[in-house]
């Protein structure tokens, strides 16, 4: 495959490794958008004769190696980074440049770096693993990679182990980032380099570096590249010093798209007050905008996250006909942070009755550049199976298979909680209690007056009740293999009042994987209040984005004042690719 359409004998060929695993079209995406003519393969001739090869990588250690092994890529890979030839390893494509991995114990990797991966350490730092978000680097090493880095700038991280920090690697370390303790988060030597963050989603920071090693790495670098390099993040803060971390672990603001079609058939961007998404007495579907062009809007005014939810399902679609295929395509050419996809990744049978698992429809998603997709009824379908069994994994659910292929996080679980208003304990029949009068709640009361409520998760959008609590269901899909949680609240949603924070610290008290709370916000304090009350990693909003009530500029800011480290708002406008004419 080669792209762009127009391609032309001046621009630079790069080589992107596409061994079959993880995500590699968002950093297809990010090198077409810099101007290569890039040449995705899996043969071990194209590394051989590569003149600047990328190694991308999400998924587990083991897996990878075997697939480099069936593929014969193994010594054509060691061979070409020996030599010195100009390479750059993203991520797990940066830990099998080693020995071994604590991941995968007893699977040699490359070795072309001395040392071993390992497992995070952190629970006693109060932080989660996966590490999913914006952190920064300290450059090791003076490198033409780093060099447009300023002060505040984050990249995006997403991994489970990490490289320690030893004597061995010490002659290799490019750069080095802290969390919980500080790890190897990049190594070089000459024109082989590989880094742990992923450039191509870490916004115009991440496209800078990546037009740096571009420009490093041939003489007739492409323009675009030469030019997002120099103008680096776009930041006017001081240039970062050697040896000084740029920032630490960012919170995320992520922005959410709910998708459907209208009653004229038209996909369109809409939101619900409390999940119903029709004008009042039942009016039409509301239309708050395209798709791609509010993603792209939110990329540009510095959303941390895109999450795109297909709230119908397109429930008869066959898999290749997919709506959000199409959406996430187009949005992944435009926008360089994470895009997240969720509605219907369930297993599906089409009118024909052809059956395509769930796997099979996240591999499409990932395929037309979803970096995480995100799991709804059939994640809490899978956790009533679970508990069930009495708490055992038997590898039948979605969540362990896109888990096991993808990597924990890239399996988000959205849940749709609705409060359950009790009189006293004894009424809640064992079920986790929130006290609505207790220092975390707003006054909240039940029809009856009652302060006292469970969460009951729904299925399909709140249309069904599943009788399961919110907070087993969470439990049983972090043991199944989820890595992250999108808690939303039906009660919540568009109410403009804020999150629902007994139900977000009930949460994340229950599972050591990130929580991005979600519904309710209506203005800037409600994102510092929630970070400040309940520790979650990430807050969403849609309604306030999508109608312009409240900037993403100004969540930050507030944030930030507040104390909480924040990946700088806004990125520079891209010139790199034209917007989506389909819409
Ligand atoms: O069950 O796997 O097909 O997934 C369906 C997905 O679609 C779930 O993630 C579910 O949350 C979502 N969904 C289904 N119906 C609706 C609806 O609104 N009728 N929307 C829906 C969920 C909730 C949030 C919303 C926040 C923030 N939307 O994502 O964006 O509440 O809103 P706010 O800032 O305006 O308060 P499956």
């Amino acid at each position: 495959e080669v792209g762009p359409g127009d391609r032309n004998s001046t621009m630079t060929r790069v080589t992107l490794l596409d061994y079959g695993a993880g995500n590699v079209k968002s950093l297809y995406n990010a090198l077409v958008a810099l101007g290569c003519d890039v040449e995705q393969t899996d043969k071990p001739e194209a590394v051989a004769s590569a003149a600047i090869l990328f190694f991308p990588g999400v998924g587990a250690f083991g897996s990878c190696m075997a697939m480099l092994e069936r593929k014969q890529l193994v010594e054509p890979l060691r061979a070409y980074i020996r030599a010195g030839r100009p390479f750059l390893g993203i991520c797990l494509g940066m830990q099998t440049l080693f020995e071994s991995s604590e991941e995968s114990p007893g699977v040699a990797g490359l070795g072309v770096v001395p040392g071993a991966v390992g497992r995070f350490d952190v629970a006693s730092h109060g932080l989660c693993v996966p590490q999913i978000g914006w952190n920064g680097v300290a450059a090791a090493q003076p490198s033409p990679l780093l060099g447009s880095l300023a002060e505040g700038d984050a990249l995006y991280f997403v991994h489970s182990f990490r490289v320690p920090r030893s004597e061995a690697v010490a002659p290799w370390v490019l750069c080095e980032t802290e969390y919980g303790d500080r790890f190897v988060s990049g190594v070089a030597n000459g024109k082989v380099a590989a880094v742990q963050f992923h450039p191509e989603k870490s916004g115009a920071v991440g496209l800078a570096l990546l037009g740096a090693f571009l420009a490093s790495s041939t003489a007739e670098p492409p323009p675009r590249a030469v030019a997002a390099a120099a103008a680096g993040g776009g930041s006017t803060r001081p240039r970062l010093g050697a040896g000084k971390l740029s920032a630490g672990p960012c919170r995320r603001i992520v922005a959410c798209l709910d998708v459907r079609a209208n009653d004229a058939g038209d996909l369109v961007v809409t939101k619900g007050d409390q999940y119903d998404c029709r004008e009042k007495g039942g009016g039409e579907v509301r239309n708050l905008g395209k798709p791609v062009a509010l993603a792209r809007r939110y990329y540009e005014e510095g959303a941390d996250e895109v999450t795109f939810l297909n709230i119908t399902g397109f429930r008869e679609c066959p898999l290749t006909d997919l709506p959000m295929l199409k959406v996430l395509a187009e949005a992944s050419r435009t926008c360089f942070v994470p895009l997240c996809v969720g509605g219907g990744i369930k297993d599906l049978v089409d009118a024909q009755g052809t059956r395509s698992s769930a796997l099979q429809v996240a591999d499409a998603y990932f395929r037309a550049g979803a970096d995480k997709v995100s799991l709804g009824s059939d994640a809490a379908e899978a956790a009533r199976a679970y508990l069930e069994r009495g708490g055992t994994c038997d590898g039948s659910t979605s969540i362990e298979a896109i888990s096991a292929k993808y990597g924990a996080q890239a399996c988000v679980v959205s849940i749709d909680p609705r409060r359950v208003w009790v009189a006293d304990a004894a009424a809640a029949e064992g079920h986790a209690l929130a006290d609505h009068a207790g220092p975390l709640g707003r006054g909240g009361r039940g029809p009856a007056g009652e302060s006292l409520c469970w969460y009951e998760c729904t299925l399909q959008g709140g249309r069904k009740g599943s009788g399961l609590d919110v907070v087993q269901v969470a439990r049983a899909v972090e043991a199944l293999g989820a890595g992250e949680l999108l808690v939303n609240c039906i009660d919540c949603d568009g109410q403009h009042a804020g999150f629902d924070l007994p139900l977000m610290a009930m949460l994340k008290a229950a599972v050591s994987i990130p929580v991005i709370a979600s519904s309710g916000a209506g203005a800037p304090e409600h994102f510092s209040e929630v970070f400040r009350s309940t520790q979650v990693e990430a807050a969403l909003a849609a309604s306030i984005f999508h109608r312009r009530t409240v900037a993403i500029s100004a969540v930050k800011e507030c944030c930030a004042t507040a104390g909480f480290a924040v990946r700088a708002a806004a990125t520079p406008s891209q010139e790199f690719a034209p917007p989506a004419e389909s819409e």
